[in-house]
């Protein structure tokens, strides 16, 4: 039989339909949720220079039809709605079968546009922006932050920043030193250096005058999640598969990296992180394989990077087809954002709290929240 892993979700919901909605299934009873925690992500992650208008439109805040009485917990399944305010401007298109008229046929290169049209065979392209959009990504952040928050109440804390926007990299630092996150939590495209954030605003400025946009890369650091989480017993059980394939997921990732894995200068000496004890402590005093050796959390910080690639919604001319008249043509344009990378650190820190509390629930069952954290506490003084 299929082993199902007892935290899981769905997610539903058109960019610019009525809502977006997920029931998650296995959350622990008996635990107090925060909806302002949850909130502040959704808040976070609206925020981040070279936005689009459409932020200006929505505050996103999440509304709890099922799972709980008060604020805690029960065990039933949780049902999340964040409603779209923009659907009063779209009730119309979204309502109703579209006129042959209006009917997208000329789809944007790089995104969903082309191989919806065919694959479900609508005849509008409508059907796929609308699922396709990154405005999914709103209902998964808050899925995620529930999870965060339980993880948070077990010592388990994910902190992220911008690595990198198209040419510009900024500074590597430690994300667990409070006054260092405080400025990146405070900087506009969440970098450390306030020079390198000039030179991202100017690059994004610059992309907004010629109608193109731009890509860059994540940094993602997870602190306090016990040794032994995941498995190298099965390759479907490895942490290390289970995260990226989450990290992939999020809209416009196209490379994941753990630890220090694209170094490929170093040696197995010096790659390799030695294992030392200090004061009956096992240290390790480099973290190059991002805290997951063999598929397993070894309790040093889980650390990822993730590389996104730039919007395709794009106002600067690009090749591309009518596919109904089957004539050459240019893109046509929809409004998006410039840079969708600042965003995406926020996103990512929340889609990997629901895989860290899937695996962590895999390893530690139960049904009570108090009984996975018993558990947890005793596995962490083993080591
Ligand atoms: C987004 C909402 C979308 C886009 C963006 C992300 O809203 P709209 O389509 O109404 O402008 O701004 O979507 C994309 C980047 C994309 O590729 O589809 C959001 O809520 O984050």
């Amino acid at each position: 039989m299929e082993e199902i892993d007892l935290l899981r979700f769905l997610d539903s919901g058109e960019s610019h339909g009525k809502a977006l909605v997920a029931i998650i299934e296995g959350v622990p009873s008996n635990f107090n949720i925060d909806i302002n925690f949850i909130n502040n992500e959704l808040k976070r992650r609206q925020q981040g220079y070279g936005r689009g208008d459409r932020m200006k439109i929505e505050s996103d805040k999440v509304e709890m039809w099922s799972g709980l009485r008060g604020n805690k917990t029960t065990g039933n399944p949780v049902t999340m709605v964040i409603y779209n305010k923009d659907f009063e401007n779209w009730k119309s298109v979204m309502n109703n079968e579209p006129k042959e008229e209006e009917k997208i046929t000329v789809p944007r290169p790089g995104h969903g546009d082309m191989v919806g049209y065919f694959k479900y065979n609508t005849g509008d392209i409508r059907d796929t922006i609308e699922r396709t959009s990154a405005r999914e990504t709103a209902i998964r952040t808050a899925v995620g932050a529930l999870c965060r928050n339980i993880l948070e109440a077990m010592g388990i804390r994910i902190r992220s920043k911008v690595n990198s926007i198209g040419n510009i990299y900024d500074e590597q630092v430690d994300l667990f030193d409070h006054k260092v996150y405080e400025i990146i939590e405070q900087s506009e495209v969440r970098c450390y250096n306030r020079q390198t954030e000039e030179k991202i605003k100017e690059e994004i400025d610059n992309c907004k005058e010629i109608g193109d946009t731009i890509g860059g890369s994540i940094f993602v650091s997870i602190n306090g999640v016990p040794l032994g989480v995941g498995s190298y017993t099965q390759w479907d059980r490895k942490l290390d598969g289970i995260l990226s394939g989450a990290v992939m997921s999020v809209q416009g990732i196209k490379a994941v990296e753990f630890g220090n894995g694209l170094d490929l200068s170093k040696r197995g000496s010096e790659f390799n992180d030695p294992i030392t004890f200090n004061e009956d402590k096992i240290i390790r005093p480099t973290n190059n394989c991002g805290g997951i050796e063999a598929g397993v959390s070894n309790g040093e910080n889980i650390e990822l990077k993730a590389y996104m690639k730039p919007i395709p919604s794009i106002k600067k001319n690009i090749k591309s087809v009518d596919l109904v008249k089957k004539e050459n043509v240019v893109n046509r344009y929809e409004r998006s954002d410039v840079c969708g990378v600042i965003p995406a650190s926020v996103v990512l820190e929340n889609v990997c709290a629901f895989e860290i509390l899937k695996e962590l629930m895999n390893k530690y069952p139960a049904d009570d929240f108090n009984e996975i954290k018993r558990m947890v506490e005793i596995d962490r003084k083993k080591y």
